[in-house]
């Protein structure tokens, strides 16, 4: 019970490397057992100069009950958080958030709402054309590596939602060409 607390206490901070270990002492409890959630499209939008890089990925829950993503982890970054871009009086920020909850029989994607992982702090060299292992953890301890390909901002942009779609961007002066 003492556990679970501290676990939770960090997934809710969510800043720093104790709540990464904290899951992976959790996860390593968990027995083998199916995977919660089905991955697609997991790539990571390389930055250079070692700045923080945005994880995104679409996660589908074939299932009849709530699965909830509370932290990831990798070998190859010494910190990943859970993040979500807000606009706010029209700018544009990030918040750390504690979990996901991806709804029975629903599919959820990352850019298109906002969530990405923040990856922090890589341990090695990362390049484009790299593929990055990262660990999900999910609020029933169970938990799931799942290969990440590294991008170039630009190739990412176009399956990137969240920037594609902008429902502000007008075109005055446009005129209907259509007929
Ligand atoms: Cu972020």
């Amino acid at each position: 019970m003492l556990l679970a607390g501290a676990a939770l206490l960090g997934a809710a901070v969510a800043c720093g490397a104790a709540p990464a270990a904290a899951a992976d002492a959790a996860a390593q409890g968990a027995p083998p057992q199916s995977a919660p959630v089905q991955i697609q499209q997991a790539w990571i939008r390389w930055l250079p100069a070692n700045l923080p890089e945005g994880g995104y990925l679409t996660l589908s829950n074939p299932s009849d009950q709530t699965v909830a993503l509370v932290g990831a982890s990798s070998r190859d970054y010494s910190s990943v958080e859970l993040h979500r871009s807000l606009e706010r009086n029209g700018t544009s920020t990030m918040v750390p958030v504690a979990r996901i909850d991806i709804v029975p029989h629903s599919t959820l994607s990352f850019a298109a709402l906002g969530y990405h992982l923040m990856l922090m702090q890589p341990r090695v060299a990362i390049a484009p054309g790299d593929h990055v292992p990262v660990t999900l953890h999910f609020a029933d301890g169970r938990s799931l590596t799942v290969s990440f390909e590294v991008r170039k901002p630009a190739a990412g942009a176009p399956t990137d939602k969240s920037m594609a779609n902008m429902p502000g961007m007008k075109m005055p002066g446009m005129k209907d060409t259509s007929h």
